[in-house]
């Protein structure tokens, strides 16, 4: 497997949570080179372990599974959890809950860095004609991204009182190409994925930072300085997708939310189940 990092950076243990998921897959081959064993966790099935993985299935919901899931482990990459915007009942159990569980194991445990998977619909509500920040207002555009705003303050307070160190990162939209415009802002290619979580476990002391998750493009609303300190250095670009993209979609209906917001269709989504009518 070729790696697009260069990290000389070995951990014992590495624990990849969220590993069947769509990130996961991309980075349970490539996180390989960071540490002597990968132990990997899902609900969902993990396939065979190569040479090296340890699998471990467990519910985040369940705080002795987690406790004994952290256990020997030296770092987390934490992507568990639900990836998309749903009803606040499924949201609150593996996001809000288990994100505890996790940081309560991983204190109990001696970890040392936690790699959150948080994402940019903590700011989804900010225009897309503004740029911001990691210290600019939070803005969740759903439940899902309120439940990594709790996600991010869990591991300031964890810092805080813990000194339990994390990167939260803002992932924006990681996925082979961008598919419309608003991605041509926030893309972060799968090369540029590695290369943001090996740096977020690499650099030497990271306290609680938070950082955006895009790749080099030349439209872009978020400013992330931050992601520079950790040495975070994006070599892709959605430049070269943006003709066909924009042939694509040649309109922009700027009376539509979906365009003006930052979140995109995520802040036009429900009522659920359980929202009251
Ligand atoms: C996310 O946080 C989701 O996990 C992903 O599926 C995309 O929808 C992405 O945001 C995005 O904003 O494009």
């Amino acid at each position: 497997m070729t790696t697009a990092s260069t990290t000389t950076l070995r951990f014992h243990r590495l624990l990849l949570t969220g590993a069947a998921g769509a990130l996961g897959r991309v980075l349970r081959p490539r996180l390989k080179a960071c540490c002597d064993r990968l132990r990997l966790s899902d609900i969902a099935e993990l396939g065979a372990a190569a040479d090296g993985e340890e699998l471990r299935p467990a519910a985040l919901e369940d705080k002795a599974a987690v406790m004994a899931l952290l256990e020997g482990v030296d770092a987390v990459v934490h992507l568990g959890g639900v990836s998309t915007e749903h009803a606040f009942e499924t949201i609150l159990p593996a996001n809000i809950v288990g994100a505890y569980h996790v940081y309560e194991a991983a204190r109990v445990h001696g970890v040392r860095r936690i790699v959150f998977a948080s994402s940019n619909h903590v700011t989804g509500f900010h225009r897309q004609s503004e740029t911001i920040g990691p210290r600019d207002p939070v803005r969740p555009d759903g439940y899902y991204g309120l439940s990594k705003a709790f996600g991010e303050n869990l591991a300031q307070f964890y810092f805080d009182r813990h000194g339990l160190e994390t990167v939260s990162l803002r992932i924006g939209s990681s996925f082979p190409e961008p598919v419309d415009r608003r991605m041509l802002a926030t893309w972060l290619s799968y090369d540029d994925l590695e290369r943001l979580v090996v740096a977020a476990l690499s650099a030497p002391v990271v306290g609680h930072t938070v950082v955006y998750g895009m790749s080099d493009n030349p439209l872009s609303w978020w400013d992330n300085t931050a992601a520079r300190h950790i040495g975070y250095r994006p070599q892709d670009s959605s430049e070269r997708f943006r003709a066909a993209v924009e042939a694509r979609q040649q309109r922009i209906d700027t009376t539509n939310p979906v365009a003006l917001y930052q979140g995109g269709g995520f802040v036009a989504q429900g009522p659920f189940p359980g929202d009251c009518p």
